[in-house]
């Protein structure tokens, strides 16, 4: 048994730092000592249902953990302690339907998705209490405890207070561009919403050869920002109709549109963006319905969803990480700032003004 410290969220109030019980390894299990977590919108998500009431508490957040292996459970063979690990925080089975056909973020019986919540016996206790692994993870903890398929090795000399973004933001965009919508060498595109998940798949745009890469936000400083990540252009979208100006710049419509937001009125500018047979893709967590001109789809137009940027982790992470050890993808300008545990909440207040692009917790700190 270990004692940690945690982020612990209760309810509608801010997550307070407790002393949290955790389990030894057992049989497939892996416990990571979290060096660093990356605070997703997500999690946001999170707060916010808890506030509003269906989120089941307790529970702690965080699920974009770099970290370095304790201890395995029995018969785990993939990490040992000491390897350095990026979490995966949908453990694909590998068996189920999707999984047999290549589309790993589409598993239908993700290991552990919550732990208690599916029924899986509680790993993590406070006083007796069981606690819930948010997202599966509970990354803004000292250690979390993780499947194996929940766990890539990746290389020892990259920074894991960096590339622990590769654990969802980073994956999540630079997957959505090359994976899901695999653009093209050439072709024309816009990015609505430039947080760490749209920063990124400005970036997997420039990797795959973009020609013109339309950055488009309400926050004026984010131009600049998006332009260190290759994007030729910025509208401001709370200076006017961003369709419009999208098309002044390209001089017409574009082969794809990327949401990266949440927000039906932002789908329907992404669809409205792209020219006939081209892709609006949706990245952003929408939680209403989205209304597009039928007609449109006589045109060939795609509205296509993406989910974790089609990734397979084991393949994806090391990948993307090689690629920003070879100065080929931007991370360092991800993480806006970092922030000890205790300062968790103020984190998320700095992802609702829309000025950071990614803060990093460091539970230790
Ligand atoms: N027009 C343009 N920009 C806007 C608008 C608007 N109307 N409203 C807000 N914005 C900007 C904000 O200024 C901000 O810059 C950006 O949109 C949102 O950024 P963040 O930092 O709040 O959010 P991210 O980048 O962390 O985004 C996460 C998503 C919002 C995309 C979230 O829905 C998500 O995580 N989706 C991915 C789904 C997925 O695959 N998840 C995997 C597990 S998390
Ligand atoms: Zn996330």
């Amino acid at each position: 048994m270990t004692t940690m410290q945690s982020a612990v969220l209760r309810g509608p109030d801010p997550m307070q730092v407790e002393s949290i019980d955790l389990g030894a390894p057992e049989a497939g299990e892996v416990l990571v000592r979290v060096v660093a977590c990356g605070v997703c919108h997500s999690d946001l998500h999170s707060i916010n249902r808890a506030k509003s009431g269906p989120l089941r508490t307790p529970v702690i957040l965080g699920h974009e953990v770099g970290g370095i292996v304790e201890e395995v459970g029995p018969g785990v063979t993939s990490v040992k302690a000491g390897d350095h690990v990026v979490v995966a925080f949908r453990p694909n089975c590998g068996q189920c339907y999707f999984c047999l056909r290549g589309d790993l973020a589409l598993c239908e019986r993700p290991d552990n998705p919550d732990r208690a919540a599916t029924g899986a016996r509680p790993r993590l206790h406070s006083s007796g209490e069981p606690v819930l692994q948010g997202v599966g993870v509970a990354g803004y903890s000292e250690y979390t405890l993780m499947p194996e398929r929940g766990v890539v090795k990746v290389r020892d000399d990259a920074p894991l207070d960096v590339v622990c973004l590769v654990g969802c933001g980073v994956t999540t965009g630079v997957g959505a561009a090359i994976n899901t919508a695999k653009v093209h060498a050439g072709s024309d595109v816009a990015v609505i919403g430039l947080g760490g998940v749209g920063l990124n798949i400005v970036q997997g745009a420039r990797l795959a050869g973009a020609r013109r890469i339309i950055a488009v936000d309400t926050v004026a400083s984010k131009g600049a920002l998006a332009a260190k990540f290759g994007a030729t252009d910025f509208v401001n979208a709370a200076e006017g109709d961003p369709v419009a100006a999208v098309q002044k710049i390209a001089g017409g419509y574009l082969d794809y549109a990327f949401e990266a937001i949440g927000l039906g009125v932002t789908v329907t500018q992404a669809f409205n963006m792209v020219r006939r047979g081209g892709t609006a893709v949706v990245v952003g967590v929408v939680g209403q319905d989205v209304t597009v001109p039928g007609l449109a789809f006589l045109g060939e137009k795609k509205l296509i969803g993406s989910f974790f940027g089609s990734a397979r982790p084991q393949y994806d992470i090391p990948r993307l990480i090689d690629l920003y050890m070879d100065g080929k993808i931007n991370l360092d300008d991800l993480v806006s700032k970092r922030r000890p545990l205790r300062e968790v909440n103020e984190a998320f207040a700095d992802m609702e003004t829309g000025e950071v692009a990614r803060s990093v917790i460091n539970p230790r700190g």
